[in-house]
């Protein structure tokens, strides 16, 4: 697949695409969705402390992949929007409960103090569990123009990336390594999938489900996802060491502290970079047959790794 010097036919092929104005025009668009998603109501406190962490900024890039998927199989953005945004507020719940001190105990998240540090633990709680709630209740309650079944699936697979098989068997697996010292490369790799790639998988095929992808979409998207989502990690694992706390938002060498197994740690930053620039390959080879069509998808996977915070 490569052709001249280093660069993938893909990337020329897609050097007319602007990823900064795509991504700034999605983001926009999800940020005015998001704070329209969910009015303050009664008991007002609780609402604040949901507004406060979905609406603090972050890259969306759960949202946007979503919305990338769908018009790659030819949906329009507005079938998309609410279980794009249903996957911000459920990323944004793990966040708040990630933050919390029974967890990874920190501070400041988005550049902003984490929200048990404004709101105190119990709300803090209680707001992770009700912007889970409130996900599932606005892809059901706001998704338009799209058969049923369709929606089903989607709320079903949300459903799984969430459990015990996804993002909190992830966290729990996660918290039983911390200090271990013979952790491999395969079993931080299945701790990654569940608390990380699941997330991002489920992203990707959720909008190409709602805009009517077949089976082998599905496939292809899947391999691009899964590859995009462990290669994500592992950055975010390099970017605990290389960047500062202002470009991250949050406390910087966490992992180091908390003895996490990471990647570098186990390969070294150098053979971790690799590892993901192989991993992004993987997943652009797949949209080959999409053609120009695939291109913010191509985009965002060189993004990935490419990425500072
Ligand atoms: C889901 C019910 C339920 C409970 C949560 C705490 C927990 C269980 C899971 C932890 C999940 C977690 C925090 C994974 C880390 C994922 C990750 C790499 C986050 C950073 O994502 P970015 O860089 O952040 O996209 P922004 O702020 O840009 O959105």
């Amino acid at each position: 697949m490569f052709t001249t010097g280093e660069k993938p036919a893909e990337q020329i092929a897609n050097k007319d695409f602007d990823l900064a104005v795509y991504l700034k025009e999605k983001q926009q668009i999800v940020e005015d969705a998001l704070e329209k998603s969910l009015p303050i109501a009664e008991p007002q406190k609780i609402f604040h402390a949901m507004r406060y962490s979905l609406l603090a900024g972050g890259k969306r890039l759960r949202p946007i992949l979503c919305l990338a998927s769908c018009e790659l199989i030819g949906g329009n953005l507005e079938i998309a929007l609410p279980t794009a945004c249903a996957l911000e507020m459920i990323h944004t719940m793990s966040l708040i409960h990630d933050d919390l001190p029974a967890m990874d105990n920190d501070d400041y998240r988005r550049g902003k103090l984490t929200n048990h540090k404004v709101y105190g633990e119990n709300i803090a709680i209680l707001a992770g569990d009700g912007l889970l709630s409130f996900a599932f209740e606005h892809v059901g309650v706001e998704t338009k123009n799209v058969p049923a079944q369709r929606v089903l699936e989607v709320i079903t697979r949300l459903g799984r990336t969430v459990g015990a098989t996804g993002l909190v068997g992830g966290q729990v697996l996660d918290l039983e390594s911390e200090g271990e010292s013979d952790i491999t490369v395969e079993s931080l790799t299945a701790i990654h999938t569940r608390k990380t790639g699941a997330l991002l998988e489920t992203s990707v095929l959720s909008g190409a489900i709602l805009a009517g992808a077949s089976s082998e979409d599905i496939n292809r998207l899947s391999v691009y996802s899964q590859n995009i989502g462990l290669a994500f990690q592992i950055v975010d694992d390099i970017l605990d060491i290389t960047a500062t706390k202002e470009e991250l938002g949050k406390t910087a060498g966490k992992d180091l502290q908390a003895e996490k197994a990471t990647y570098p740690k186990l390969l070294g930053i150098e053979a971790s970079k690799q590892q993901a620039q192989q991993m992004i390959d993987k997943a652009i080879d797949q949209l080959s047959v999409y053609g120009q069509k695939a291109q913010a998808l191509r985009a965002i996977a060189y993004y990935v790794v490419d990425r500072k915070n």
